[in-house]
């Protein structure tokens, strides 16, 4: 049985004995373990210093915080981030490239910072304070840039993520998404960023400390996860957390995750429902608003600092930790064990004991999960895997019990109906011409005529008329038509409805966008209608490829613009030699065959 009783009265710390404490037992894991409990350093300042920065602040430059740098504001400021005293400035972000420390030496591996376009850097001079908001403009924090430089993103891609390839998260983040410049400089606290949500379950590293120090946990084992918990994983941190004699902490990320993760609402229910499932006052559960990076074994160090900043002793590693999944060659990122590896290296300086994750599975003839490399005798092993799993869900197909709560299964279930009843895009894309829109028509009649889900088109010229009437052809333009078709196809997606999207959409890097949109509420099916270019020149049916070859319309697209063919849509069809109702089938069993409609 975990401890779960305050340890005796000799060891209680009385937060005005910590110093003395530390004196007495300066040695060994005592001294961690009073240190782990004493509170950090935040960034905030007094509540009346920051009525007065708030209104001072009425005259700064502003900057409107990205969802990511909310996150990242939050860790710094309450301490989460500690030795970090604010974005990082050039001399400690080149340090952390290089070799995962700050410039005075401190191991810190991951660069935060604040990234920004260059034409709100322009307008900046170095001593300069601005304020930062959230994205209603409240205002959180203020900074004083002290560095101001543009970043040689391929270089931090290469030495934070181990390539430069936009497959992963991250990397694709850094360059699709991240401004040209980065300001540094320390930030002073005003205010925590606001959550409606789960208030009650969210706790600063402070606020953690000071629960362990009332529960007298004096050590402390903490799981990081982003998935949502099964059996599997509640056997192995009860064991975890067992065999390091210590207390458990269920840390989930709800920050920022890998895209087409499970959301956080559904995943903190059922979290909640697991909690039940340990032994009484021997676990506690935290939700923690970290933007993660998907760095593999970099990101297990941070995350472990992190934890020792919240009052942890202990963390639990697993399997390909924080892994991005598959690069563009289709192999990891990084090897399985990479994170324990470098996790062990500089374990003495993280100040926070690894326990390595037991990947556990169920032996059917014990009827108990037990650690795959202790099973012995010649037994039946059953293991479900994650795509397995979403599979089940999609189809509305059994999850046997051995494998996961009957509790955590209904709110998986609820959060996701099975994919017949799911939400989904449709997403063609060709030249001008190519037959985008006859077929988008046919498939949109042919998916009403079936039934139940409403079906939207977002033709790529009916677009044009409303949501992007003041748009024309340039790379930028036609990003922010397609971005703006993906976040509507995304929220009717969202919704339960089929949106059936219908532009040229050429950039290759927009469609993974508007794919990541959509995917994180249902499917994305990208269709390419590979009609070629002398085909739609021929047929020339709006007349517009003849003006575009006189030179009368610039940047058209095949002729004067590019398109970048996609390299791998769901479906690529041709209406060279094929009728547009066998095309619009084409799609229809496609869509069966993913189980979207019913066969
Ligand atoms: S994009 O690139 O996805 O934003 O384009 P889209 O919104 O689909 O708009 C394409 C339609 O606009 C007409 N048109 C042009 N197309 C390409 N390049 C240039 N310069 C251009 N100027 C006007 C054209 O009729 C396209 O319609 P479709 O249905 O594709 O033929």
């Amino acid at each position: 049985v975990l401890p779960s009783k305050p340890l005796g009265s000799g060891f209680q710390i009385n937060f005005a004995k910590t110093a003395r404490q530390n004196c007495l037992f300066n040695r060994g894991y005592e001294y961690m373990n009073l240190q782990n409990l004493a509170p950090i350093s935040e960034l905030y300042v007094s509540y009346e210093s920051a009525q007065k920065l708030k209104l001072d602040a009425a005259d700064l430059t502003s900057w409107d915080l990205t969802p990511r740098q909310i996150c990242d504001l939050e860790l710094l400021m309450n301490g989460g981030f500690t030795p970090l005293k604010g974005f990082l400035s050039e001399a400690d972000y080149l340090s952390v490239l290089e070799d995962m420390r700050l410039a005075d030496g401190s191991l810190w591996p991951m660069p935060i910072t604040l990234d920004v376009p260059e034409t709100f850097a322009q307008g900046l001079t170095l001593g300069q304070d601005i304020a930062l908001r959230d994205q209603e403009g409240v205002i959180l924090a203020t900074m004083t840039v002290t560095d101001n430089w543009t970043p040689d993103k391929a270089h931090e891609a290469k030495l934070v993520f181990g390539a430069d390839d936009s497959t992963h998260p991250a990397v694709n983040y850094l360059h699709q998404q991240a401004g040209a410049v980065y300001l540094g400089g320390p930030v002073i606290g005003i205010q925590q960023p606001v959550h409606y949500d789960f208030r009650g379950r969210r706790d600063t590293p402070n606020e953690l400390r000071a629960y362990f120090r009332k529960l007298g946990w004096r050590k402390v084992v903490a799981f990081q996860t982003r998935n949502p918990l099964h059996r599997a994983h509640q056997e192995l941190t009860f064991r975890a957390a067992k065999e390091a004699q210590a207390n458990l902490l269920i840390h989930p990320v709800v920050g920022m995750t890998k895209p087409g993760d499970v959301d956080h609402f559904t995943r903190v229910r059922c979290y909640e429902a697991v909690l039940d499932k340990y032994p009484q006052s021997t676990t506690a559960m935290s939700l923690l608003n970290l933007a993660m990076r998907m760095a593999g074994p970099r990101e297990a160090v941070w995350h472990a600092l992190i934890r020792k900043n919240h009052g942890c002793t202990h963390f639990i590693i697993g399997r390909d930790h924080a892994g991005p999944g598959k690069n563009a060659q289709g192999e990891d990122f990084y090897g399985p064990y990479d994170a324990q590896q470098l996790f062990r290296k500089y374990q003495d300086e993280i100040g926070i004991e690894m326990v390595d994750f037991k990947h556990m599975v169920y032996v059917q003839e014990r009827a108990q999960y037990e650690p795959a490399d202790e099973v012995v005798g010649d037994v039946t092993v059953l293991n479900i895997s994650g795509t397995e799993l979403r599979r089940r869900l999609s189809e509305g197909l059994e999850i046997p019990e051995w494998f996961s709560f009957p509790e955590v299964v209904d709110q998986l279930r609820l959060s996701k109906p099975q994919r017949s009843k799911q939400g989904f895009t449709v997403f063609f894309t060709g030249l001008s011409g190519s037959g985008k829109s006859t077929i988008a028509n046919a498939l949109m009649v042919k998916l009403m005529e079936m039934g139940g889900r409403p079906v939207t088109l977002l033709d790529g010229d009916i677009v044009r008329k409303n949501l992007s009437s003041e748009l024309g052809f340039s790379k930028e333009h036609r990003d922010l038509n397609i971005r703006r078709i993906g976040y509507v196809a995304s929220e009717i997606t969202k919704n339960g409805g089929i949106a059936i999207c219908a532009p040229i959409a050429p950039y290759h890097t927009t469609r993974r966008a508007v794919r990541e949109d959509v995917e994180a509420f249902g499917a994305f099916i990208e269709v390419h209608i590979a009609t070629s270019l002398e085909e739609c020149e021929r047929r020339d049916r709006k007349g517009l490829y003849k003006l575009a070859r006189e030179g009368k319309i610039k940047e058209f697209t095949g002729i004067s613009d590019p398109y970048e063919i996609p390299e791998a849509p769901e479906l690529r069809l041709s209406t060279e030699n094929e009728e547009v109702d066998n095309c619009a089938h084409q799609v229809i069993l496609k869509l069966e065959s993913l189980g979207l409609i019913a066969g």
